[in-house]
């Protein structure tokens, strides 16, 4: 699975690529069961620490991230050397108005590179109707734009922050996502999305992959997984791998590891209402 030279050219002038064929319908639907599971365990939604540096929770999605089906495309657009920083869930309930504002993620994420890509899988149908992530072409080759904290219950960011200045929707592209289909975009590229109208649930999983000569600037501690290649700086603490899911000593390490993430998303905000 590779992505084509029109695709790359596309991705490095407009700052994404969407649809990429990645996972059958069936494999996605096994994915979802066991996410599901999971919550039926719990008795309802993941808790909202639970939503970032999952990777370190889930061996599904452990083994996910370093499918050559989604690496493929991924080192064609940042190299060979390939480190998994993040992986965050996204889901919205049929009919909920959770929405997420206009933002670019370099703002706050304490990463130096310019090369951070998202990968975005769905995991049940991410149509227009559900709410599919929305991008503003081009806007990763220009400035990070001013952002504002306007905090708000059905923003799934942080602290609701939102990009100041006027952005002309128009030039607005969809990425609507089949079950088991990605989108790949540059972090820096503004993106947003809008209430799931849908009667199904928008299940998606976002991974965020650097290459290894990143540095985290704004926490003091960090960690990721070496997914492909070699990682020759050594500037994050490497992840344990899950055995299975709920592995205690890869819970222990996704403690520390999203109390560190989480400080990083909240860096100078008013308050930390603890979403992820
Ligand atoms: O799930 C969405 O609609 C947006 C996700 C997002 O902001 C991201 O993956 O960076």
């Amino acid at each position: 699975m590779t992505l084509s030279e029109n695709e790359v050219e596309q991705f490095q002038r407009d700052g994404y690529v969407s649809p990429v064929d990645v996972l059958s319908v069936t494999e996605a639907g096994e994915l979802r069961k066991k996410l599901e599971a999971t919550e039926a365990k719990q008795g309802g939604a993941l808790y909202p620490e639970q939503r970032s540096k999952s990777f370190l929770l889930f061996k599904w999605l452990n083994d996910l991230i370093r499918d050559p089906r989604i690496l493929n495309p991924v080192e064609q657009l940042i190299g060979p050397d390939i480190l998994l920083w993040n992986t965050i869930f996204w889901i919205k309930e049929a009919g909920a108005e959770s929405f997420i504002s206009w933002h670019q993620d370099t703002k706050y994420w304490g990463l130096s590179s310019d090369q951070v890509v998202t990968a975005w899988i769905a995991l049940s149908p991410a149509s227009v109707e559900a709410g599919c992530m929305r991008v503003m072409p081009g806007t990763h080759r220009g400035e990070v734009l001013s952002h504002e904290d306007r905090y708000h219950a059905d923003n799934m960011l942080t602290r609701g922050q939102e990009i100041s200045a006027d952005l002309n929707e128009e030039r607005a592209v969809y990425m609507p996502l089949g079950v088991g289909q990605m989108s790949i975009h540059n972090y820096r590229l503004a993106h947003a999305s809008g209430a799931n109208k849908s009667t199904d649930r928008r299940v998606g999983v976002s991974m965020h992959f650097m290459p290894p000569d990143t540095e985290q600037i704004v926490g003091n501690w960090d960690c990721a997984t070496l997914v492909r290649g070699n990682d020759p700086y050594g500037n994050f603490e490497p992840a344990p791998v899950p055995a299975h899911d709920f592995d205690p000593s890869a819970v222990a390490f996704h403690d520390k590891a999203s109390k560190a993430i989480s400080e990083v998303l909240y860096a100078g905000a008013a308050v930390n209402d603890r979403k992820l």
